[in-house]
């Protein structure tokens, strides 16, 4: 085995939130750009995910000029950090012109605004300095079936992509599927339906895949599995990490914090495909609890990075020929049980793995 991979991890700067939900306004103050960048080091992370108005707030009231000028202040921002840009997100889904959808609207003015926005976005990119576009497609989908016709909605999804790829040739575009919410149900649900895109797309060399753990979940489907299925045909280009507490609205909770074994399987099946080598980011998407005072609104962050870390040395700690050898003799209960003590950190006989009751376990006659 050549050397150990050292990863690298990066968040957006929404992750550093003000605590509103859905059913109550902001509980802390705002940071501005400038200030979460400052955090970015001292939490261990140096990739930035963005938004286009991350990068510049209120682009669309922008002339083109002062866009590319407040995108290369960000650019200097990064580099005087020693911080890295990862990608850049079109935001198509807070404008009135997206309410309906963005590349899948069913007014093709409003269609033209998502693809000029979209436009934008490539240009902040390239100024900020990345070549890596993220497509998270939130509004393209349906509240009612009827609404739409879906197969021309695939066809608009699929054009939208082609021209951002023709547009600049050195962009790579990255889709991030969700099955559902904002809308009832998404035209790309899942990296299955992200990657068939992209080979149909003019270059499918320059179309991958990000993966988000709470995505998948929402998508009934396992997260590690998603991400050995973009593995597979070399197309994860990032993650997104947190976690989810079932089938409810995306909660973006502390990677691990609700499925610790699914937590080890994302690590398990990143470290032993050799992500990360080439540079990708362990990217997280994780909301602090609304609970969080102001000065503890970071640790989301530090706590997600740290249980990866956690996790990664359990991942190079298991005993890889005893997992073989249980694989062999079709012995899963012995396999699952190595990797739950491996997860508690008990001990177990590796000649024949298995719970054993602790020495502490309160004794009933
Ligand atoms: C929504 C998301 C988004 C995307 C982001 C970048 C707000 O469920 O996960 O976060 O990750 O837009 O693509
Ligand atoms: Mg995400």
């Amino acid at each position: 085995m050549s050397e150990l991979t050292e990863y690298r991890f990066s968040f957006g700067p929404w992750n550093i939130s003000e605590g509103a939900d859905p059913f109550g306004p902001e509980v802390r103050s705002p940071y501005s750009l400038e200030e979460k960048l400052d955090w970015y080091r001292p939490l261990g992370f140096e990739g930035v995910q963005f938004h286009d108005d991350d990068v510049v707030e209120g682009l669309n009231d922008l002339e083109h000029l002062q866009i590319m000028k407040r995108a290369r202040e960000v650019g200097h921002a990064l580099r005087d950090r020693g911080l890295t840009p990862e990608f850049v997100a079109p935001r198509l889904w807070f404008d009135p012109r997206t309410i309906d959808g963005g590349y899948t609207s069913n007014d093709a003015a409003q269609r033209k605004y998502a693809l000029d926005r979209s436009i934008k976005a490539v240009d902040v990119a390239r100024e900020v300095g990345t070549p890596n576009i993220v497509l998270w497609l939130a509004r393209e989908g349906s509240y009612i079936r009827e609404s739409k016709d879906a197969k021309t909605a695939y066809q608009r999804i699929l054009d939208a992509v082609n021209l951002l790829l023709e547009y600049d040739e050195e962009i790579q575009v990255w889709i991030e599927p969700k099955p559902n919410e904002p809308m009832d149900h998404a035209y790309v649900p899942t990296i299955g339906h992200a990657l068939a895109l992209a080979y149909q797309s003019v270059d499918p060399a320059r179309v991958s895949g990000l993966i988000e753990t709470a995505h998948a979940v929402l998508a009934g489907l396992d997260p590690s599995d998603e991400m050995a299925f973009a593995l597979a045909h070399d197309k994860l280009a990032s993650v997104h990490l947190n976690d989810q507490n079932g089938l409810k609205f995306d909660q973006d909770k502390s990677f691990g914090a609700a499925n610790l074994r699914s937590a080890y399987n994302q690590v398990r099946v990143l470290e032993r495909s050799g992500y990360g080598r080439r540079g990708e980011f362990i990217g997280l998407d994780v909301k602090a609890m609304r609970t969080q005072s102001q000065e503890s609104s970071t640790a989301h962050l530090s706590n997600s990075r740290a249980l990866f870390l956690h996790l990664l040395d359990k991942v190079r700690s298991a005993d890889q020929q005893l997992e073989q050898e249980l694989i062999a003799a079709r012995d899963y209960e012995a396999l699952e049980a190595y990797t739950l003590c491996l997860l508690l950190g008990v001990p177990t006989d590796a000649s024949s793995p298995r719970v054993e009751t602790p020495a502490t376990a309160v004794q009933h006659a």
